[in-house]
């Protein structure tokens, strides 16, 4: 540390100090996202998510997220890959990303978030991080993938994405 470049990073030996989950619910033509309130992100247009409590599970975690931000179960989980982001001033992010097929209850704006269900060919990436026009596509393709990425703040310095089989 610092890093300037991905190749940097001693990817064998990475350990995330944060471990965070994100799950898109896919219904109908639509993704509901959220337009973050606070937190890490807060302004920007993201899925529903948020780090773990300690010793909690991924996928309960991911449920856990969006009943506390948009007061809806989703339904129909899966998990769809993982997410490693390393910062340029030493905090590192793994998240798992999960989707679901349906959700129970109608979203509500929450202190954490406002809901937004999106048309699927009108993802705003313009106004989220920049990393998520390159993995996005995948989930809804159901493609499962796996992506490392360098961030200076807002800014992607280095990323890449592998596609699991
Ligand atoms: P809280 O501060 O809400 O947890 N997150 C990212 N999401 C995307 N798409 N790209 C990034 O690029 C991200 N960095 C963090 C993971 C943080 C939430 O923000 C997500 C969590 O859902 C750097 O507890």
């Amino acid at each position: 540390m610092p890093y300037t470049r991905l190749e940097d990073i001693d990817w064998t030996n990475w350990q995330a100090q944060q471990l965070a989950t994100l799950l898109f619910v896919v219904r109908e033509g639509h993704v509901l996202l959220i337009h973050k309130k606070r937190g890490l992100g807060a302004g920007k247009i993201n899925g529903p998510g948020g780090r773990l409590d300690n010793g909690e599970l991924p996928l309960h975690g991911a449920i856990r997220e969006v009943q506390e931000e948009l007061r809806v179960t989703p339904l129909d989980v899966e998990h769809c890959g993982e997410l490693a982001f390393q910062f340029v001033d030493g905090l590192s992010i793994h998240v798992e990303v999960f989707r679901a097929g349906a959700c129970e209850g109608e979203p509500q704006e929450t202190d954490e978030a406002i809901p937004l269900w999106t048309p699927l060919d009108q993802i705003p990436y313009e106004r989220m991080w920049a990393d998520d026009r390159h993995w996005i596509p995948l989930l809804l393709a159901r493609q499962k993938f796996s992506g490392r990425f360098l961030f200076d703040a807002d800014k992607m310095l280095g990323h890449e994405i592998t596609l699991i089989t």
